[in-house]
């Protein structure tokens, strides 16, 4: 009998997709970047921020993937941008398809930037392209500074880590996190990776990262 290879169908189905977003991002001349993290990093915060700082700047919309809720969402509009919610009702990931449909609902043409929050989890975000010009993973620093030895893979694969919630070093040391550690065995498995540490709350070292995020606009 005849095997078939269903892990593969299912990939390609949504290299497809990824290939048409990433062709309809080129044809507005828009960069799009896919925020990975486990659950309660700070992606949401650290997009309210950057957005209200680069108000003026960069006019950036956001395509949010949730199990459900729009609590996300309605965060980003709460801060003047343009948000579409996906809720995958389960799914561990966001797909190409899902973000195609969202894509279609976003003035493209008023934007700068596309940034997708993709949902929270380190691992099956990783192994689906969504046509993003870049993936961006968000480590905070109460998870531990042993997560790129332990996620490997979406560490390898992203332009850029930030490094959040580095308010929570300071001051009498609430959180053992080794900053060293972190960004040594994530360059081991990305030698380009950009590491920007930051605190969404506070503010601190956010600077680099808008500058780096504004620079994917002139390229
Ligand atoms: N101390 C501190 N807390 C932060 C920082 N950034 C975010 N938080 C807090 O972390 C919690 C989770 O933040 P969210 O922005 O909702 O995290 P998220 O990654 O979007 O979460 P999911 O969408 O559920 O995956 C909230 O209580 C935030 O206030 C930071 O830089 N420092
Ligand atoms: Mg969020």
């Amino acid at each position: 009998m005849e095997k078939v290879d269903i892990g593969k169908k299912v990939l390609s189905a949504n290299e497809a997709y990824a290939l048409k977003n990433s062709q309809l991002l080129a044809q507005h001349g828009t960069p799009c970047f896919n925020l990975i993290s486990s659950p309660g990093s700070g992606k949401t915060t650290l997009l309210v921020r950057t957005i209200t700082d680069l108000t003026g700047t960069l006019r950036i919309g956001v395509i949010e993937g949730d199990i459900q809720t729009d609590i996300d969402a309605q965060r980003i509009r709460a801060a003047k941008a343009p948000a579409v919610q996906i809720n995958t009702e389960g799914g561990c990931h966001l797909s190409a398809a899902q973000v195609s449909r969202a894509l279609k609902e976003l003035p493209l043409d008023r934007l700068d930037m596309v940034l997708i929050e993709n949902v929270g989890n380190l691992v099956c975000p990783a192994a689906f392209e969504l046509g993003e010009h870049g993936k961006i993973v968000v480590l905070s620093v109460p998870e531990g500074d042993d997560k790129p030895a332990k996620y490997p893979g979406i560490f390898a694969k992203s332009r850029v880590l930030l490094i959040n919630k580095i308010d929570l070093l300071q001051g009498g040391a609430q959180v053992d996190f080794d900053l060293q550690r972190a960004k040594v065995d994530a360059r081991r498995l990305n030698k380009s990776i950009e590491i920007f540490p930051v605190s969404a709350k506070t503010g601190e070292g956010m600077q680099d990262w808008y500058a780096w995020l504004t620079g994917q606009i002139r390229r």
